[in-house]
């Protein structure tokens, strides 16, 4: 019955939703405002990382493949045989695929908020790797959850690619090191990636592109709010900036006012003066050294640490 569950969507939003519109209005609260960048991953917004993943400025997800790539044989050294690999958010396969080519894997655990999506992916890679036990778990992986009893006695290798972890406060990032640590357990291995500080301009082209592709994906999180929790953000009223923060060592992606302006969402105003920002993300830059130290923190001991040539991105082998 359509007319019945459209009525059940107006009327009683999910847990989902309520908890989106709870954290917006306190964040459009904040001097200064801000949203949190977990929102703009709905499916057009997937959809637009993806596309931010092939353009000509955004060299993170090419240089980490191609370190991937690169050190197959290095990084197969350390792995034992017949480990689980425990990837920690599921996105794209194509890193994944490598991981498990280059390696004798005996299960695949790729944990994710998103069950539909797990699906998917898992169907795909059962279709490529059929002798390979894959037990996926829908579960917000940056609070403690548990692994699959079918791993329990195996060796366990975490996987933490595309630099994710920049997208973390300093201190978050810690904690989820150290929740990891937990959850893998003692002799756990783990293969993160993690984008390194570079020269401005890179920066900024890679976060500002000719395209306009990194816009769409901003502005992406106000038109959820305008069809989520029916807001009215005027789109046009707003223009995307990406900005390198050198004393914090991260690129700050804002949505900027481009004019004196009221927005209404759920009977609650929030106005806006010109050039007033709304700080949607924050990448962290990280130096080989203030990796090492932040994972030292969390309780893991650096066993090796690849870059490509140009120390533009790293991928780093952690041991517990
Ligand atoms: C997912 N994350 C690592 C991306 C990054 O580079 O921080 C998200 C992104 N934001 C703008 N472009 C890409």
């Amino acid at each position: 019955n359509v007319h019945a569950s459209a009525l059940a969507e107006a009327h009683l939003p999910d847990e989902q939703t309520t908890a989106f519109a709870r954290e917006a209005i306190e964040d459009l609260s904040q001097q200064p405002k801000k949203l949190s960048p977990k929102y703009f991953y709905d499916a057009t917004g997937s959809e637009l990382f993806e596309a931010i993943t092939r353009l000509p400025e955004y060299y993170p997800t090419r240089t980490e493949l191609a370190i991937l790539k690169e050190r197959g044989s290095e990084i197969a050294k350390i792995i034992p045989e017949n480990a689980a690999l425990v990837e920690f958010g599921a996105g794209a396969t194509t890193k994944v695929r490598l991981l498990l080519n280059q390696s004798r894997f005996a299960a695949y655990v790729p944990v994710d908020i998103s069950g539909d999506f797990l699906q998917a992916q898992a169907n795909g890679l059962k279709r490529d790797f059929p002798s390979l036990g894959i037990y996926p778990v829908a579960a917000d992986f940056t609070t403690p959850f548990e692994l699959p009893k079918a791993v329990a006695s195996m060796p366990k290798v975490g996987f933490f690619p595309g630099s994710t972890i920049g997208n973390f406060e300093p201190h978050e990032a810690q904690a989820f090191l150290r929740s990891a640590r937990q959850i893998l357990g003692k002799g756990a291995q783990m293969i993160i990636g993690a984008d390194l500080e570079k020269e401005e301009r890179l920066l900024h082209a890679a976060y500002n592109d000719a395209a306009g592709v990194t816009a769409r994906f901003n502005l992406n999180v106000l038109v959820r709010i305008n069809r989520e929790l029916g807001g009215n953000f005027d789109l046009s009223a707003f223009t995307h900036g990406a900005i390198y923060n050198h004393d914090r060592h991260r690129i700050e992606m804002h949505l900027i006012s481009r004019k004196n302006q009221t927005v209404r969402l759920l009977g609650t105003s929030f106005s806006f003066r010109p050039g007033e920002s709304i700080h949607t993300e924050n990448s962290y830059k990280y130096s080989l050294d203030r990796f090492a130290a932040l994972a030292q923190g969390a309780g893991w001991r650096v066993r090796e640490s690849w870059t490509d040539s140009a120390k533009m991105f790293s991928v780093h082998a952690l041991e517990a």
